[in-house]
């Protein structure tokens, strides 16, 4: 365990479309029907404050600069952090949350090339040093999942040039690398079906001793 608290955390990540939304929708329903307490939240947006910065940093035509970026994902997540997210785990819950830290290395760090030690003490900081004990990579080429996307729909991150988004997901295969213990890669080109039965099967490996998963 990486924290102090009773709760599970585990955190889910990938380059635009991979489908970590998806899937943990239909997670929730298998959770909730399980009886197994969990949260299922996500950075940014997972708080009343959360909600406006989301929208400051995601509506098109916005212009925010990297730096300004970069402290608003962490303002949003230092809320997040404090208000729900160790709450959850002092309760004792599988806390899910769909990106956290690894989205700002990834997207500010490799995307925006902001520097990453800067961006490890923000991290820091802003999480009161909490860290997930597993994350899961959904990965997919760029192009794969922006194409997934509503054509027109596109917010102000999704509509960056090809090459952030290569960068980004070059970030992600880098942070697995650096720190192989703690992530799994699930192949999100796959099948919803077979990307859910994956995601059920990692879960329901790492934490078995502490839920009950047998009936999800
Ligand atoms: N960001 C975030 C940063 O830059 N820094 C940070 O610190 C943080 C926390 C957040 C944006 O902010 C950036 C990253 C993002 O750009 P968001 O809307 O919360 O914005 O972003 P996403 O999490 O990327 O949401 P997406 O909707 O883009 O991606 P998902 O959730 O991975 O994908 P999902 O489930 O919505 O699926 C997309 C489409 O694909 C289909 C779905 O039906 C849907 O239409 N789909 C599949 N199709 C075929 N096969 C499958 N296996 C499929 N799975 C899903």
């Amino acid at each position: 365990m990486t924290h102090g608290y009773p709760g599970t955390f585990l955190t889910l990540e990938g380059p635009e479309g991979a489908g970590k939304t998806t899937q943990v929708k239909l997670l929730a329903g298998k959770l909730e029907a399980a009886g197994i307490p969990h949260l299922i939240t996500r950075d940014p947006g997972g708080t009343p404050l959360g909600k406006q910065i989301r929208r400051a940093l995601l509506t098109p035509g916005n212009p925010v600069s990297p730096m300004a970026e970069l402290l608003l994902y962490s303002a949003d997540r230092a809320q997040h952090v404090d208000e729900l997210i160790i709450p959850a785990l002092k309760e004792g819950k599988l806390v899910i949350c769909d990106r956290y830290t690894d989205s700002t290395v990834a997207y500010q760090g490799y995307g925006r090339s902001l520097d990453l030690n800067l961006i490890s003490q923000l991290n820091a900081m802003s999480t009161q040093g909490l860290t997930p004990e597993l994350t899961i990579l959904f990965d997919l080429e760029s192009e794969k999942g922006l194409g997934r996307l509503h054509p027109g729909g596109h917010d102000r991150m999704e509509r960056e040039a090809i090459e952030f988004h290569h960068r980004v997901r070059q970030g992600y295969l880098e942070l697995v690398k650096k720190e192989p213990q703690r992530w799994q890669v699930i192949d999100a080109s796959k099948a919803l079906s077979a990307v859910q039965e994956e995601l059920k099967q990692i879960i329901s490996t790492a934490f078995s001793q502490r839920f009950n998963f047998a009936a999800i």
